[in-house]
């Protein structure tokens, strides 16, 4: 492969260290100060804490006195900062004046404090009180001719009391438009895994980390957006097991890795992370679990019944034979083109996973992120399902997730296309009959808006407009709407992207104490492993305008639904246990909810594929088989995939450095090799501009950003990285992942040229 140690991050140094500590503490400290911070970190992550707004990585059984790492302490310290911004911010910056600082500089002037309301025709906003808030929503949403006009859209932070009263609003408004980041996320891993296993979640718990002998780590850079994955990652190494990193770039943490609270890691001591690191290229991961699977089967050839799990198979399995034959006509000079990798390569990871007895894959955007992002994630599933890798201690499948709530927010029924089972739940308890149509995702969303048929948008939390793709095309959709209204923290992109009339409603954060009229309350969240646990805040709110998340949803539905609601609003939010008991009723899984919540620990949700009961309509988990995706790229094309820096959660940008791969005080840079920067005549630091290319129904289609710098980087030949969401631009709305419509955020071709000006 191109390996031009040249080109390696120019530090050698280890991940984590004693530098991601001070790092973390100095943020903690500009942020918030002295006092708050030693207030708050120490019940970030703790039993009656509250759960951090960062990842959704869960937290030991075993809790040291701080549990967290240096991005979660950013994601706290920017939560819980000093600054605030009320009427007098709003009354000196016209919208169209704020449109034109960057998204770091708008989240940096702290917290929102009041609601505001730009009216129709004016380029402010203005104070406005709660309930008039909520009358304008009603009004608007009222005069619609149908309630499929509007559109309710989630971000994964929102807790399952929040999403559940939200899910309960707009159904029995009548409508199933219920969007969520999740849309944009793992999408491809619920929908591949549930056609598969019967489930959309993963099957490992944290206990299984300790037991497994060979991790898979694919498309993930867990240093970055799931650093106490890496303390799991360094025990599991120390003792014995292997890992395996598949990914373009040579991501630091997955090279090597010095954990922060290890006092020897000031004398140096740093653990070796990958055994093996494949560094596939972008879109290149079906062909290599292809060759992966043959030189599997080569190997149960060569000693047979020792390498696949024939019992498992005959018992448990449907459609090996497919799957075989399938590999068998897959040839290996387009596995080798396609993947960037060697045979011999392929062979070792092959060799590996047969010595292994319990594998864990664990994966993330780097496979959902695709055309054919669910054909990714079912060929990690098939790969361990030839050796009966689930369902047993230490194995099985772990989609890795992003937001802290994003995997409780669909269980809570935060999903544009609701099961049966979960509507006539729903309609058990509370007695209205909700819509059966499936209502539109994230994508139709943006459809829908620039066709002029959605003509509200609310969102709870996120920042849609510099999420999605196409951001010219999506502003422009959301511009059109009659009424955009966003529940937030701090002001971001999107309440700057405004329909003719807009309401920005400021809510409580997860740090924050939530006092209703049954007196103080906490809510709770559901981890990447289906362990639901409790969050409470503790400092003081950061004003006294701010409502809980819950409250603006009851508020909001009382104003809009009025007295023929079926639901007691004002009882429910008083006392936030009165939820849970509803949710309890409606929600599998959830039986005595209140009193679970309450055990240390919490407790985690059945499941049962971890027992291999795959609720699949053969009631076997199934193998799929994927024909390796043709890019069709033009010679002059690379394939560009946009990721996260080391300073940044997600739309949230903390700061311009890259630590970890040696950017520093830039955003719009482009990861290239060196070679295909020298090919264009291209130097490090060059500016340059880049253009995506797409075949549009009605025809090529191009988009554009400028003004980007070449960093020379360790990655394959023909492949190119940038930041999310400053790339967003080049990606095309219409393009997206089949079966599970996930933005094809991590394969747009495109071209460079040196920059005009
Ligand atoms: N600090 C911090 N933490 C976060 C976030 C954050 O922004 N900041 N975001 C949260 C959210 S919502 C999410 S979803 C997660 C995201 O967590 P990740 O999925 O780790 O995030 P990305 O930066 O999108 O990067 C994915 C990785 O996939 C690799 N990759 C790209 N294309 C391919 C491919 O074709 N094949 C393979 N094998 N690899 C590929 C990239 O090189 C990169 O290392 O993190 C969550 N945690
Ligand atoms: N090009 C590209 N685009 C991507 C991705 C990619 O990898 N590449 N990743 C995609 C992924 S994985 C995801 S999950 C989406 C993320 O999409 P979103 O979830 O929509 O975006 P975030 O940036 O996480 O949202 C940040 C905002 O949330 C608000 N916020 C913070 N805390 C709270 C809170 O407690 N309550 C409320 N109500 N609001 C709060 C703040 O105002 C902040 O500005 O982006 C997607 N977009
Ligand atoms: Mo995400």
């Amino acid at each position: 492969m191109d390996d031009d140690p040249s080109e390696r991050p120019p530090a050698s140094a280890p991940a984590g260290g004693l530098e991601a500590a001070a790092v973390g503490l100095a943020r903690a400290w500009r942020g918030m100060g002295l006092l708050r911070s030693a207030r708050t970190l120490p019940r970030l992550n703790q039993e009656r804490g509250f759960d951090c707004p960062g990842c959704a990585w869960p937290e030991p059984e075993e809790r040291s006195a701080l549990e967290f790492c240096e991005n979660g302490i950013k994601a706290v310290a920017h939560e819980a900062t000093r600054e605030r911004i009320g009427a007098d911010f709003f009354a000196q910056w016209p919208i169209s004046r704020l449109a034109g600082q960057s998204d770091h500089w708008l989240e940096a002037q702290g917290r929102l404090s009041e609601p505001l309301w730009k009216p129709p025709g004016a380029d402010r906003y203005q104070p406005i009180a709660w309930d008039e808030a909520f009358a304008r929503v009603a009004a608007t949403i009222r005069a619609l001719e149908s309630p499929d006009q509007a559109v309710f859209y989630t971000s994964g932070r929102t807790s399952n009391e929040a999403a559940f009263l939200y899910q309960l609003f707009v159904r029995e408004l009548g409508t199933n438009n219920l969007p969520d980041c999740s849309n944009m996320c793992h999408e491809s891993s619920g929908t591949g895994l549930s056609e598969q296993i019967g489930v959309g979640k993963g099957t490992v718990g944290l206990a299984d980390f300790a037991l497994a002998d060979l991790i898979l780590v694919i498309g993930q850079n867990p240093g970055t957006n799931h650093p106490r994955m890496l303390t799991e990652l360094e025990r599991a190494k120390r003792r014995g097991c292997r890992i395996i990193a598949v990914n373009p770039l040579r991501e630091r943490a997955l090279v090597r890795f010095a954990h922060p609270k290890d006092p020897l890691s000031l004398l140096g001591r740093s653990t070796p992370i990958a055994d093996l690191f494949l560094q596939v290229r972008v879109a290149g991961d079906v062909a290599l679990l292809k060759g992966w699977m043959k030189e599997l089967l080569a190997l149960e050839a060569e000693r047979p019944g020792k390498v696949l799990d024939w019992d498992f198979l005959r018992e448990h399995t449907e459609g090996f034979d497919a799957l075989r034959d399938e590999l068998e006509r897959t040839p290996w000079p387009e596995i080798e083109r396609s993947s960037g990798i060697a045979r011999a390569e392929i062979r070792r990871a092959a060799e590996l996973y047969a010595a292994a007895e319990r594998v864990i894959a664990c994966w993330a955007m780097g496979l959902t992120q695709h055309r054919h992002g669910v054909a990714n994630v079912q060929e990690v599933m098939n790969l361990l399902l030839l050796r009966g890798m689930i369902g047993k201690p230490g194995a099985g499948p772990c989609p890795v997730r992003g937001h802290s709530n994003v995997q409780g927010d669909r269980t809570m029924g935060i999903w544009e296309r609701p099961l049966p089972g979960f509507l006539d739940a729903l309609q058990r308890e509370f007695g209205f009959a909700p819509p059966r149509r499936h209502g539109l995702d994230t994508v139709a969303t943006i459809e829908g808006l620039a066709a002029g048929r959605v003509r509200v948008f609310f969102g709870l939390g996120g920042n849609f407009a510099a999420a999605t793709p196409d951001t010219a095309f999506t502003e422009r959709a959301l511009r059109r709407a009659r009424l955009t209204a966003h529940v937030a923290t701090k002001l971001n992109r999107s309440h700057l992207v405004c329909g003719e009339e807009a309401l920005l409603l400021p809510c409580l954060g997860r740090t924050e104490r939530d006092v209703q009229a049954g007196g103080p309350q906490f809510v709770t969240v559901e981890d990447s492993m289906s362990l639901v646990h409790r969050s409470e805040g503790s400092l003081e709110p950061a004003s006294p305008g701010l409502r809980s998340e819950p409250a603006i949803v009851a508020g909001l539905a009382r104003a809009v639904l009025g007295a023929k609601s079926r639901v007691p609003w004002e009882e429910l939010i008083a006392d936030y246990d009165r939820i849970r008991e509803r949710i309890a009723r409606v929600v599998p899984g959830f039986r005595e909810m209140n009193r679970r919540v309450r055990r240390p620990g919490g407790f985690v949700l059945p499941s049962g594929a971890r027992s291999r009961h795959f609720e699949t309509p053969s009631g076997r988990a199934g193998f799929r088989t994927h024909p390796i995706p043709r890019l069709d790229l033009t010679p002059d094309q690379l394939l560009l995939m946009t990721v996260r820096s080391h300073d940044q959660f997600n739309t949230t940008v903390y700061g311009l450095d890259d630590r970890y791969r040696g950017v520093r005080g830039d955003r719009r840079v482009l990861f290239l090799h060196s070679a295909d920067a020298a090919a264009r005549g291209l130097e490090e630091g060059a500016r340059i501009d880049v253009k995506s290319h797409f075949a549009g129904a009605q025809g090529p289609e191009t988009r554009e950003v400028r003004g980007f710098r070449v960093h020379c980087f360790d990655l394959p030949r023909g492949c190119a990285a940038a930041y999310f969401p400053e790339a967003n631009p080049l990606v095309p709305v219409a393009s997206f992942a089949e079966g599970s419509r996930t933005p094809s955020y991590k394969s747009i071709p495109i071209t460079i040229a040196r920059a005009r000006e």
